[in-house]
């Protein structure tokens, strides 16, 4: 990594340390990512890693979350307790350089597991250097030692503050708002899904994520015996397994730890996540490509050894074996590299033969002990390859009409002149009348535009083969130009930016979702290249005299009807939107479309998982977890972020 040279070099002098952590104050989106809503959750990830890898060494067996009342947070262990002696170069206690010194935990590298990826392990100096105050508490030696820090520096010495017969460490500290402009306030649910993920991983692990503020006190534990077991359990909770069991097992050799647990489903889709020490390597790595490998000859294997799979069925593909699967696979050792773009890739070479050794002699154990699984295993393998034949077919005499040619542009596309995809958008609208507007309103030369009519098909309940005899699929998948499946060539994209415009209603909410749902499925690196976005049409347009104004939020709407009651200009006219269809040409673009005023959210697959979960209840068969998911939701609904 680039930036530990950097570090290193801070750590040669104290002014230069100083220096360190004023560093991170200028420029706080390159040590915790943003200093949005995530980079404010991500401090409390930091301090609760250090938490987590005393327990991965061993020490520790339970940890403590709180949100205070007043919006701190509060992180317990029941550790070693973080050491206090003095450091013999810098001649502070260690607890201090933890604190104040950029990267220090590196420096203390003991044996065991170090979690260093991606952003994660930048450590508690950077947590202090982001807030406006920091409090940590030692419970060691049979004393209690408490420090006191505020935007990187030391408030005050290391001092007893009185006796203890355990051990331990707790911080608090109070996110700086001068560094998160946008909100300081800590999100329940954020907290809560990545605490459970770290107790899935992390086997026995006992945490408590409780909230004190006012109006909304809980408390919840994550313990899981079974860890990444009870994680596909969890996964799966809302399809249908077609095994009773998970199948799971666990090796430590060479220095490297394997835990791997797997369930097959009816679903037609594949959840295949992966971890290394802990981290959601969401670009895969040689874990990944080792498991997968692992798999695929074995079922193979498994199926021609029992004769389940006869000459005439061919071979099984990767896909044919990992649809309806959920797997999750979980490496620790001890020097992991990770690569990629955003630093998510495991490289370590080795992991690649070791994941694919383990997976491969556990599989088919378990496959030769468990024949009733195997078959309905082998079943749903070989039903994959048949549709995935059938769609193959549909494909290729769809590609024969000239449906899916890029020449043959489907009629309802309103195309841009602009040939540069990285110039060119394309507006996905709800509905032929918003689509006529949008058609007049546009920009010609960089904006095309795609009616949609009605509800598309929901993917979620049909393969490929039926999906493709869909007009409205059709369509969209021509008029990209990229394909679909296993086919898909996100090179061709023939817009950079795919914008779903639809109503500010319930209806326009289920067809994003459908969209989404779609493009998931079967398109997914265009949601994960970010090249997918929602339109923001507002929902009231207020007048008064010759002045406008149009409001894209209740809240802002607000706002500003509080202000205009103030000023008493005169009669103010409100209008409320319910459709895109109630605006004329010039207004869609003035307030959607025109690049100078819109406003457009861009959708992230902020993790697969949570994203698998949110579809399968949303677009799946089963009524109660939907039912569930939407009242919990609603609030969110005008909003939705997958
Ligand atoms: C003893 C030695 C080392 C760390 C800790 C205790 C320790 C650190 C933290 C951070 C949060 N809770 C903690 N509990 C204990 C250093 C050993 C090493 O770096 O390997």
């Amino acid at each position: 990594m680039a930036d530990s040279k950097k570090i290193q070099e801070y750590n040669a002098g104290e002014i230069q340390v100083l220096e360190g952590l004023e560093a991170v104050r200028k420029r706080p989106g390159m040590y915790i990512g943003s200093t949005g809503v995530r980079g404010l959750h991500h401090l409390v990830y930091e301090v609760v890693d250090n938490s987590v890898d005393e327990a991965l060494a061993g020490f520790c067996t339970e940890i403590k979350v709180t949100i205070q009342a007043d919006n701190s947070i509060k992180v317990e262990d029941n550790g070693r307790g973080m050491p206090i002696d003095i450091h013999p170069k810098m001649g502070i206690p260690a607890v201090e350089v933890i604190h104040t010194v950029l990267h220090a935990g590196g420096k203390f590298g003991g044996g065991g597991y170090k979690v260093s990826g991606g952003l994660h392990g930048v450590g508690a100096s950077v947590v202090n250097a982001l807030s406006t105050k920091m409090v940590v508490e030692v419970s060691r030696n049979g004393k209690i030692y408490r420090q006191e820090y505020a935007k990187g520096k030391t408030v005050s010495k290391l001092e007893i503050i009185g006796e203890s017969r355990k051990t331990g460490s707790t911080s608090i500290f109070w996110p700086d708002p001068d560094i998160f402009t946008e909100t300081i306030e800590y999100n329940y649910n954020t907290l809560q899904h990545r605490i459970r993920e770290m107790a899935f991983l992390n086997k026995g692990l006992k945490i408590t994520l409780s909230d004190e503020r006012a109006g909304k006190k809980k408390k919840e534990v994550f313990q899981y015996d079974g860890g990444i077991k009870e994680m596909v359990k969890f996964q799966n909770k809302d399809k249908d397994p077609i095994q009773d069991d998970v199948i799971y097992f666990e090796v430590t050799k060479d220095g490297m730890e394997l835990e791997v647990a797997m369930q097959y489903t009816t679903s037609y889709s594949e959840l295949v996540v992966s971890y290394a020490n802990n981290i959601n390597t969401t670009e895969g790595g040689m874990h990944e490509v080792g498991f997968k490998t692992a798999l695929t000859r074995i079922i193979n294997d498994y199926g021609k050894k029992a004769k389940l799979i006869k000459d005439s069925d061919g071979t099984l593909s990767g896909d044919d074996v990992r649809e309806g699967l959920t797997a999750v696979v979980s490496v620790k050792i001890a020097e992991p590299e990770f690569e990629g773009q955003t630093k998510t890739k495991l490289g370590n070479p080795e992991v690649r033969g070791f994941v694919d050794k383990i997976t491969s002699d556990n599989l088919m154990a378990f496959l030769e002990q468990n024949p009733k699984a195997g078959r309905a295993i082998i079943d749903k393998c070989l039903k994959a390859a048949r549709a995935r034949e059938a769609a193959r077919k549909a494909r290729d005499l769809t590609r024969r009409k000239g449906a899916l040619d890029k020449i043959a542009l489907p009629g309802k596309l309103a195309d841009c002149s602009e040939k540069d995809p990285a110039l060119s958008e394309i507006f996905l609208v709800e509905g032929d009348s918003a689509g006529g507007s949008a058609k007049q309103g546009r920009d010609r030369i960089r904006q095309a535009v795609l009616p949609l009519r009605g509800k598309i098909l929901n993917v979620e309940k049909a393969r490929l083969d039926k999906i493709l005899n869909s007009e409205e699929i059709k369509n969209m998948i021509t008029a990209f130009g990229c394909g679909i499946g296993d086919d898909f060539n996100i090179d061709k994209l023939r817009y950079h930016k795919i914008i779903i415009m639809t109503d500010a209603d319930v209806d326009g909410a289920h067809i994003r979702t459908l969209l989404l749902t779609f493009f998931y499925r079967f398109m997914r690196p265009l949601i994960e290249g970010g090249y997918v976005y929602a339109a923001q049409p507002p929902l009231f347009r207020v007048k008064r005299g010759k002045e406008e104004w149009y409001t894209y939020t209740d809240a802002e709407q607000e706002r500003l009807l509080a202000q205009l009651s103030e000023e008493k200009g005169g009669k103010v006219e409100i209008q409320r939107y319910k459709g895109l269809g109630e605006m004329d040409f010039t207004q869609l673009w003035e307030t959607t479309m025109d690049y100078n005023k819109r406003t457009l959210v861009q959708i992230t697959l902020e993790d697969t998982a949570e994203a698998d979960e949110t579809f399968t209840v949303l677009m799946g068969d089963k009524v109660p977890p939907r039912k569930a998911f939407i009242e919990e939701n609603a609030k969110y609904v005008t909003n939705l972020d997958i």
